[in-house]
Formats: structure tokens, C-alpha cells, sequence
């Protein structure tokens, strides 16, 4: 078997990558150690930046996302018992998508397989072979049988749970770490909304937010101890402690339903430098992971392989390989960028058990601060629609 560019992993990195370079005549194999069942069902994201919802609709993937998508010009930040709206279009011109992250992934497996792409679920043992030689090679296993893929390049898109970040040499490699001692405890529930707009509550309880999936489905999300057991929490508990950290003193109130789902997951920050070895590039959560308060990880993945395509697109159709040697750079720009930001807005949002009666009293001031200064608004929420220079 031979391709032009393997990818390993059917994440939105992964099948973005696939679809992109399909536009370009560019030939890929996708391999994904799931099923495409379990893919278009896992609970992931759910905020597209401008510039996301902008390309999925250029490439043509980004139909459904218009009709059932919810087009938001704001949020709120709720602090001390008040709320108050950053207005995202007023200070950046640009807006914001709640699409769930797995209708994302039924849109782009459709376009892959309406395409007649090579895409491969449940593979297994997957390997990477001559990654800085003449043939890098996958090795894997699927229906029984090992095989061998042959390729120009090797794009790791398999997460931050992948074997392609491991390929890079530990010598060339260089890891950047912070573990957050707390996660977030996500529900989705049957319920009208409770706001038209997503709400991010800091609260001396800990954090919450109130984000949406539909009319009639709802996400929202709570800190709480990443060791904690769904099982420790009946529905009335968590709508308590929702009522207790999002209801605001002028009377607006979380609208309860009924939990179909709960899960807990853990957050830190990471990043894995170099992107790139001889054939190899990492495009993704295979080569850094943020906390989801700033919404950030799938948009990073969505501008990892934009990037990637582009200079994938320079070395087939132009004979240059300048863009694919800056690649790990050019990513990374816009990554720190980002991880500072998640980075901020966890650290402003969250319950510090560490920090001391002064640095609580800090968090409220920032909170004040981008939330009457106009220019300290401009900046969070340039961040946020992925708008800021870098
Ligand atoms: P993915 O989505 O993890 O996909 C990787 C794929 O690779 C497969 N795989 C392999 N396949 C073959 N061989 C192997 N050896 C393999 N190992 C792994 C996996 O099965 C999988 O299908 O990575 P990708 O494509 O880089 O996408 C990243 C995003 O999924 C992630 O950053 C976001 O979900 C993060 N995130 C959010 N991002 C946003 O931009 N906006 C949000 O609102 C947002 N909210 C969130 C989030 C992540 C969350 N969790 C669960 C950590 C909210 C939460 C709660
Ligand atoms: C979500 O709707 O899942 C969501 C929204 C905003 C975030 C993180 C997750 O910051």
C-alpha cells in the first residue's frame, strides 16, 4: 500500500487534514484505532471560532453546522453574584459557533466517504517506521491483517493519547507541563436554555458554566475534584451546586432537566516541542493539550492543519518545502498563544485551593477589570474568537 500523506488518528485534526488535502489533489489515508460509531458519539467540544466556522464552510463541510448551529455575538461572565456580557462581535467584529465537536466529525466523515477516501477504522498496533529516512512507513493492523503503508509523510493526529509524539527522538524533544489539581465534572441534560448565551461563573464554590447543544439539550459543567466519581452525584446534588455558583442576585436561575449524561475530566496544559521530525508532524492534541476553559483545543487543531495543508500544498504543487521545515514554529505561535490564554482564564475562573484570602480578592479585581475596561475586554475577547495577532 502507498499513499502520499498518512495520517494516523480520525479526530477533527485528522480528517480536516484528509479533507483539505482532497481539495488540493492531494491523496491520504486515514487510520483510527475506533470505531466510526464511538468517533460521531464521544462528548467533546463545543465553541467554533470565526475562523473555524469560516473554513469549514469554504471547504464545504459546513452546511449542517449552519442550520443547527448557534450563532453567539456574546457570553457572560458571572462574578460576586452579577453577570456581565462580553460582547464578542461589538469588540472584535467577529462571533462564535456552539456545534457540538462530534457533529463536526459526522460532517467530515460524510465528506471523506462521499469522496470515496481511504479512512480506516478499528486499526490496531500501529507503528511508524524510516520516519527520517527515504520511506516512512505505517505498520498496522486492521480486519486481521498487518499492513504495511508506505508514504511521502506521516501526519500524527492521533491525540494526546497517540504513538506519534513518542516517534520524535526524546533527545530532540522538549515538554512543556502544568497539571491543574481539579477537572470539570459535564452534564448534558434535557431542558430548555437558561441563557442565551454561554455563562462562565467563578464562585468561591468553584467554577461552573452553562453552555448549549440544542433547543432541548443542554451542557453544562462544574470544577470538581478530578478524582471524584460520577456516582458520588444524584441530579439533585449537581443542580444545587449549579443553582449555588451560576444564579445571579437579579434573579436569573439554571433551568433544571433531566441528566442523560455525566463525566468528569481532568485539565492541564501541554506542550510537546518539536512538532516535526524528518517525515513526521504532529498536528493537534498529539502535540498540545489546554484546559477547556478558554475553548481553545479543537480551534488549535482546526489552525495546526490549516497550516500543515497549506505548506503540504506548497511542497506538491509548487516544489517548495520552506512552509513544511517552519511548520512546528509557524504552529506554535498561535499554541503559546493559546495556552496562555487557557492558561489565564482558568486561573481567573477556578476555585485555587492554594491561594490565600489576597490572591482570591484578585480574580474578583481582573474580573471587574475586563469587564468595564474597554480595552481589557477588546483583548479577552480577541482571544476568544481566535482573532488576535500572533
Ligand atoms: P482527538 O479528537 O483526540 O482525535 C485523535 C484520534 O486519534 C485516535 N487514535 C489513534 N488512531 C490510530 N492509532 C492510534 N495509535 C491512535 N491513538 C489515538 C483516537 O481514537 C482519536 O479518534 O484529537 P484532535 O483531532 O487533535 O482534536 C483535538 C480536540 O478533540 C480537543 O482539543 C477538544 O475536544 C478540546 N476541547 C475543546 N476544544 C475547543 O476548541 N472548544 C471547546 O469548547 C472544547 N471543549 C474540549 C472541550 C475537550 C474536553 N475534554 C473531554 C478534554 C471540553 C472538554 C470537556
Ligand atoms: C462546551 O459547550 O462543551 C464548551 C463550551 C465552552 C468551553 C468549553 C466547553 O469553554
Amino acid at each position: 500500500m502507498r499513499t502520499q500523506v498518512g495520517i494516523i488518528g480520525a479526530g477533527p485534526a485528522g480528517l480536516l487534514l484528509s479533507h483539505l488535502l482532497h481539495l488540493q489533489g492531494i491523496d491520504s489515508v486515514v487510520l483510527e484505532s475506533r470505531s466510526r460509531e464511538q468517533i460521531e458519539s464521544t462528548i467533546r467540544a463545543g465553541v467554533l471560532e470565526q475562523g473555524t466556522m469560516d473554513l469549514l464552510t469554504e471547504t464545504g463541510v459546513g452546511e449542517r453546522m449552519k442550520a443547527e448551529g448557534a450563532l453567539h455575538h456574546g457570553f457572560e461572565l458571572a462574578f460576586e453574584g452579577k453577570r456581565r456580557r462580553i460582547d464578542l462581535t461589538d469588540l472584535t467584529g467577529k462571533a462564535i459557533t456552539v456545534y457540538a465537536q462530534h457533529e463536526v466529525i459526522k460532517d467530515l466523515v460524510a465528506a471523506r466517504v462521499a469522496a470515496q477516501g481511504a479512512l480506516h477504522f478499528g486499526v490496531s498496533d500501529v507503528s511508524l517506521h524510516d520516519i527520517d529516512g527515504t520511506t516512512p512507513t505505517i505498520r498496522f493492523r486492521h480486519e486481521g491483517e498487518a499492513h504495511d503503508l508506505q508514504c511521502d509523510f506521516i501526519i500524527g493526529c492521533d491525540g494526546s493519547q497517540g504513538i506519534s509524539r513518542n516517534s520524535i527522538p526524546e533527545a530532540l524533544r522538549r515538554d512543556y507541563q502544568r497539571v491543574y489539581p481539579f477537572g470539570w465534572f459535564g452534564i448534558l441534560a434535557e431542558a430548555p436554555p437558561s441563557s442565551d448565551e454561554l455563562i462562565y461563573a467563578r464562585h468561591e464554590r468553584g467554577f461552573a458554566l452553562v453552555s448549549t447543544r440544542s433547543p432541548n439539550v443542554q451542557r453544562m459543567y462544574f470544577q470538581c475534584d478530578p478524582k471524584d466519581n460520577v456516582d458520588n452525584w444524584s441530579d439533585d446534588r449537581i443542580w444545587a451546586e449549579l443553582h449555588a455558583r451560576v444564579d445571579s442576585d437579579e434573579g436569573h436561575k439554571v433551568v433544571e432537566g433531566k441528566i442523560f449524561q455525566k463525566n468528569i475530566v481532568g485539565m492541564r496544559s501541554f506542550v510537546s516541542t518539536t512538532m516535526q521530525h524528518g517525515r513526521l508532524f504532529l498536528a493537534g492534541d498529539a502535540a498540545h493539550i489546554v484546559p477547556p476553559t478558554g475553548a481553545k483545543g479543537l480551534n488549535l487543531a482546526v489552525s495546526d492543519v490549516r497550516i500543515l495543508s497549506d505548506a503540504l500544498r506548497a511542497f506538491y504543487k509548487e516544489d517548495r518545502s520552506d512552509k513544511l521545515e517552519s511548520y512546528s514554529e509557524t504552529a506554535l505561535k498561535r499554541i503559546w498563544r493559546a495556552e496562555h490564554f487557557s492558561y489565564w482564564m482558568t486561573r481567573m475562573m477556578h476555585r485555587l485551593d492554594d491561594a490565600s484570602p489576597f490572591e482570591q480578592q484578585l480574580q474578583v479585581a481582573e474580573l471587574e477589570h475586563v469587564t468595564t475596561s474597554r480595552s481589557a475586554a477588546i483583548s479577552m475577547a480577541e482571544n476568544y474568537v481566535g482573532a488576535v495577532a500572533v
